[in-house]
Formats: structure tokens, sequence, C-alpha cells
């Protein structure tokens, strides 16, 4: 596409904070949002990446290129194909809520992405103000699974904005997407973190011309402390596309830690005989709740 005339053509530097299917929102280095179309070659633009654009009328711009990206999320598409849904995360944090329920076996397809992409994983635990005797029990378990594993679990209330602080500390200076089932509080943590949201939002929706921004795409805010948080709707999967029958025990760390004694090297530890993870499943030393799920998940790759 040729540019008019009267387009300066000085490349200038930014970072898409949301994607609105036919147009992006770019902050630009000063922190202006601005409403840019893509250049007609650019392919796949996501949250989180950083770009050269132009301006062209009066606050509005083009995409011209997407800089090299750090890390990529994905998820399967029609066709077998995949759809960026964030660029340049350094951490996912993966949020579980006793309302509606905590499943456990997305927990694990999250963390298997975190292990495979060495993207740093963090587990959240909201609508602690909900939790009864019977769910207090659950949590101390998985508490304990997890902990035991290496990953970090933080207790939160958004609600009662209890344990909100640890949650900022380890947000700080990241670029954190939220990630988790529909309803377990990605937006409302968020809301609670940022106490110029409403700004923030404001400032979308004006830069879109839409009126209000609401969050049918995922959308990129700025922490007070430093940092970002990418909000999402729904619940996203990233696809175990590219793990294999063979790999998907690399995304388990347990697995992982114990695979090399196995008496074959290219055991799935299904039915092979001298199997340290069957072995560690039978004495307890790893979970058999998520031997189980991997088994389950491994059924998911194989068909
Ligand atoms: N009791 C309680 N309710 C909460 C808490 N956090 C969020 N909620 C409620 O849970 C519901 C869903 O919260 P959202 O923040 O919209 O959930 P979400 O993860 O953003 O959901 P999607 O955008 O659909 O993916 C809302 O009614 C919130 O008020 C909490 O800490 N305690
Ligand atoms: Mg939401
Ligand atoms: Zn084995």
């Amino acid at each position: 596409m040729n540019p008019s005339p009267q387009e300066k053509q000085t490349l200038l530097n930014g970072r898409i904070v949301a994607h609105l299917g036919r147009a992006l929102l770019v902050e630009d280095n000063e922190g202006n949002t601005i409403h840019c179309k893509k250049c007609t070659q650019l392919e796949h633009p996501a949250v989180g990446d950083y770009v050269t654009w132009i301006r062209t009328e009066q606050g509005a711009g083009r995409v011209e290129k997407i800089l090299e990206r750090k890390s990529l999320l994905s998820r399967p598409s029609k066709n077998g194909k995949t759809r960026p849904v964030a660029a340049n995360l350094n951490q996912i944090v993966v949020i579980l809520a006793v309302k509606p329920t905590i499943d456990l076996l997305l927990l694990d397809q999250y963390l298997i992405v975190c292990e495979f992409q060495k993207i740093a994983p963090l587990i959240v635990l909201n609508k602690t103000d909900l939790l009864d005797d019977a769910s207090k029990i659950e949590i101390d378990d998985l508490t304990l699974i997890y902990q035991s594993l290496g990953y970090e679990i933080i207790k939160v209330s958004a609600k009662n904005k209890s344990g909100l602080n640890i949650l900022r500390k380890r947000l700080q200076n990241e670029t954190s997407l939220l990630v988790g089932q529909s309803g377990v509080g990605k937006s409302t943590i968020t809301n609670a973190l940022l106490p110029d949201l409403e700004l923030q939002t404001k400032t979308l929706s004006t830069a879109s011309g839409l009126g209000k921004h609401t969050t049918t795409s995922s959308t990129l805010y700025k922490l007070p402390e430093g940092g970002d948080i990418i909000d999402s709707p729904g619940v996203n999967i990233f696809g175990l596309a590219h793990i294999t029958e063979q790999s998907l025990g690399q995304g388990f760390r347990e697995i992982e830690q114990l695979a090399w004694q196995c008496k074959y090297n290219n055991c799935l530890h299904i039915k092979e005989p001298k199997c340290a993870v069957k072995d560690g499943v039978e004495n307890n030393s790893i979970s058999k709740q998520r031997y189980l799920r991997y088994l389950k998940l491994r059924d998911k790759l194989a068909y």
C-alpha cells in the first residue's frame, strides 16, 4: 500500500495493548494510545507485541512491522492452524476458584505449556472468602501437591481484597497473562490491582472509537508498580499440538524427574516394565491424581 503524501513516514515504536479484529490499539513510548490499522502484509499480530508504526492522520496510525518476539502463546483455530493470543509474556498466572469449580486438568494443561515454553507459572487461588470446611481440605491437598513440585500458590480474595499485596509483588515488572475458566475472577482481580482501571479503560475506549471498550478481546493493562497484566475473556486453551506422546512427560515435573530411571528410555510410563514413574505412583512419592491426568492428556493427544 502506498502511503498518502501527507502521512509522516517516521517509524515509531510501540506495543499492542488490544486487538480489535481489524484494528489494533498501540501504546507509544510516551504512554499515548493510538488507534492503528494493520499494514496489509502484517500477519497475526498479538497483544503484547512490540511493533513499529507510522502516524497517518491526527491520532491514528498504521502498524508496519512486528518486532521479534521473546515468546508467543497461540491457541488452536480452524483447519489445524493456530492463532496468537499474547506475545512477549514471561509469566502465566493460572487462576483457580472453588466457584465455578476447580479444574485441575485445565491447570495441568497450563502448567505443561509453561514448562514447554519456559514461561514462569504462578497459581492463584481466588475466592478464598467462599471456602467452607470441605473445600478447605481440598485446597490444602492440592496446595501440598503443587508446592512440593515447586509451584507457588497465592491465596487471594478479590472480593475482600485479601492476599493482593503478595500478588502485586509477584507481578511487578513482569508481563503476565491471566488465564483460567470463565468466572474464576480474572477481570475482578485485574480491577482490584488497577487503581486507575477506569482511566485506562476510558483511554482505550476513546482510542478504539467504540464508545465502550468491552473485554471481548485480550487487553494489556499497566500496573502502577511497573509491569503489565493481560486480561482475556473466557478460557484460553493453548494447543498441545507441538507436544507428542513421547514428550508429554516433560510437562510434568515429577515425571520428568523420574523418567531417566525407567528401564526403557522411550518409556511412556503406561504398561512398560520397570517404570520408575509407575513405581513412584505405587509408593506414593508422586501424586496418583496427577499421574491419572497425565494418562488423560496422553489419550487426548492420541486422538
Ligand atoms: N465471592 C467472591 N466472588 C468473586 C471473587 N472474585 C470474583 N468474584 C465474582 O465472580 C464472578 C466472575 O468474575 P469475573 O472477574 O468476571 O471472572 P472472569 O474470570 O473475568 O470471567 P470471564 O471474563 O468470563 O472469563 C463475578 O460475579 C465476580 O464478582 C472473590 O474473591 N470472591
Ligand atoms: Mg473477564
Ligand atoms: Zn516409565
